[in-house]
């Protein structure tokens, strides 16, 4: 077979854009070369639906190994007791979660998508909000911080069944005991989706959800510097609490009915490649190394949001305490959408996002969310930073100015060389 140089020339042009470009997506990082490499061998070849020591397939054993070894370092990075290592994204993770616990029907409660939330907690969009019966809580106007009086207000009036915390734009932390104490009064579970600030958590850099969640789920490919991909995790095993039994009837633990809800529940043979490579991962974040990167993380979105402050830009919640902040631009004249086209332009990549109460569709919106996790990666500080959003300044200040762009998209190609990208690849 001849090699297929038309797919490996668009890659090497995608690997020319990730080294030569801004990365600010708060949701995307840079794996290192050996997760990379890990993802890109044999075990892709192999079915092995199950769990170690019970599979569909022979010629298991050594992927049991590889998959026993993510699932044992993923327990140790976030003092777990059980987790499962299969789901093939954070998303169908969340499905599994809901499999395991609900029924068609049952009520649940989340963030608004509009108010940095995630399709997957309930929007009417999505399996979670037309399986399921979705109700709402959002952040206060004045402030920008989850409203957890409203949240108790509306989970004392729904009763759902499930409550769910976590985002994909909200710059602060969660305050996850006060979210327990009311599942309590009602009865409900809580579910903790933390694919944003996984890698902060993990190194105890943010509040532990753990003893205060029922369940946590979360991608791998974030703040954890994996490859894409999902997780689920429980730090005390329970049994389900509405009587979900597995298909013969009997009740299980909760660790057993995710197993089941994984696989046969909504997933067919497991990645094990990507399981492999997220072992790899999980093991360099159990390296000391990893908690200096998470610091500077929040060292490095800091310092951002000063700077962006310094300039006159409005952050909803005025500032962060994790890896990402959310702008609203309409003190700029500017949209979401024309901020992120433009600075697409000058190869500074992020995303236009609504901000809470926004007036603008999802298409365009009023707001960019900016994230930090991928240039921290390339070995950014502080001062880069500055030099970052001096420059972001300078493209959408000048969004109509095509040779300004240019200049810039030039410049912005000349500071990254300063952090190399994959140097072996050559
Ligand atoms: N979690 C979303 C993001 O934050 O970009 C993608 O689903």
């Amino acid at each position: 077979m001849q090699r297929d140089t038309v797919i490996f020339d668009l890659i090497n042009k995608e690997l020319y854009r990730q080294r030569n470009g801004i990365e600010l997506i708060a949701s995307e990082n840079f794996t290192s070369l050996q997760v990379m490499q890990a993802m890109g061998t044999v075990p892709t070849n192999k079915y092995a639906e199950g769990y170690p020591g019970k599979r569909y397939y022979g010629g298991c054993e050594v992927v049991d190994e590889i998959e026993t070894l993510a699932i044992e370092r993923l327990k140790k990075v976030f003092n777990a007791s059980w987790a499962n290592v299969q789901p093939h994204s954070g998303a169908q993770a969340n499905v599994a979660v809901f499999l395991a616990c609900l029924k068609p029907g049952d009520k649940i409660l989340g963030l608004d998508l509009s108010m940095g939330g995630h399709l997957t907690h309930g929007s009417p969009a999505n399996f979670s909000g037309k399986n399921y019966q979705a109700h709402f809580y959002g952040v206060k106007r004045e402030t920008g911080l989850v409203d957890y009086e409203h949240l108790e207000e509306t989970a004392r009036r729904e009763k759902p069944k499930m409550i769910i915390c976590g985002a994909s734009a909200y710059s602060r932390d969660w305050d996850y005991k006060r979210i327990r104490a009311v599942a309590d009064e009602i009865g409900a579970l809580v579910m903790a989706d933390i694919a944003h600030p996984a890698g902060l958590i993990a190194t105890g850099l943010l509040n532990d959800p753990f003893d205060h969640c029922h369940i946590v789920t979360s991608t791998t490919h974030k703040t954890l510097r994996g490859p894409r991909g999902g997780i689920i995790m429980l730090r005390h095993d329970f049994e389900n609490p509405f009587g979900i039994k597995d298909p013969k009837g009997n009740t299980r633990l909760m660790s057993s009915l995710l197993d089941l809800a994984v696989f046969p529940g909504m997933q067919g043979g497991p990645l094990e490649h990507v399981i492999a490579a997220k072992a790899v991962a999980f093991g360099e974040i159990l390296d000391d190394s990893f908690k200096a990167y998470g610091q500077q993380v929040i060292s490095n979105a800091q310092a951002m949001a000063k700077a962006f402050v310094s300039r006159g830009y409005q952050l909803i919640s005025d500032g962060t305490d994790n890896h990402l902040m959310l702008i609203d631009l309409r003190n700029k004249n500017l949209t979401g959408k024309k901020a992120q086209e433009t600075l697409d332009k000058a190869h500074i990549t992020l995303n236009k996002n609504a901000v809470p109460f926004d007036d603008k569709s999802p298409f365009v919106t009023s707001g960019i969310r900016v994230g930090v996790p991928a240039v921290t990666t390339r070995g950014m500080k502080e001062p880069h930073m500055e030099t970052i959003v001096s420059m972001i300044d300078k493209v959408l200040m000048n969004a109509d100015d095509e040779a300004l762009l240019a200049t810039v998209k030039n410049e912005v190609k000349e500071f990254m060389q300063q952090f190399p990208l994959y140097p072996e690849l050559g």
